[in-house]
């Protein structure tokens, strides 16, 4: 049976989410947003593994883990989503469905923050909807699965 597990993959800095920067990022940490995924995703028939990593390379392998164990991607690249073309790349050779999330509303920011390399890969995108948008990614993605 084919696999039924999404890997959300999270990029550089977001280990600190809830611990700083609250007025961007809000109060919620990385294991909240793994617990809330967690519970919905049993309701949706799905599971999910939540990973994180500051360095480039092990992101690109963990997409490359991905690509016989996740039946789909949500990824929030972080600073990575601006200029990484190796992420774009492996995200590329994964053959699922591949969402894209940030927390804050990057069109409301700098304008660096306006370019995303990973939009071209994925099938969504959502912003500014803090931590709940890993959640409606999740809800997107069960649509998407069937
Ligand atoms: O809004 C998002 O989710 C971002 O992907 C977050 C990235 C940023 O570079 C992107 O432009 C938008 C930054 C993640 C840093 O996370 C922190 C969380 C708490 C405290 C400090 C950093």
């Amino acid at each position: 049976m084919r696999s039924r597990t999404i890997h959300i993959l999270n990029g550089p800095n977001l280990n600190l989410l809830g611990k700083r920067e609250p007025e961007i990022y809000g109060h919620d940490t990385l294991e909240d947003v793994a617990r809330s995924c967690a519970t919905l995703a049993m309701e949706l028939g799905l599971e999910t593994a939540l990973y994180q990593s500051n360095h480039e390379g092990e992101i690109v392998e963990m997409i490359h883990r991905a690509r016989e164990a996740a039946a789909g991607i949500i990824i929030n690249p972080a600073a990575y989503t601006h200029t990484s073309v190796a992420i774009l790349d492996a995200l590329s050779a994964f053959d699922g469905p591949v969402l894209e999330v940030h927390i804050s509303n990057v069109h409301k920011r700098e304008s660096f923050r306006h370019h995303s390399y990973v939009s071209l890969r994925a099938e969504g995108v959502i912003a500014g909807f803090g931590i709940q948008g890993y959640e409606l990614a999740l809800r997107r993605m069960a649509v998407l699965l069937g």
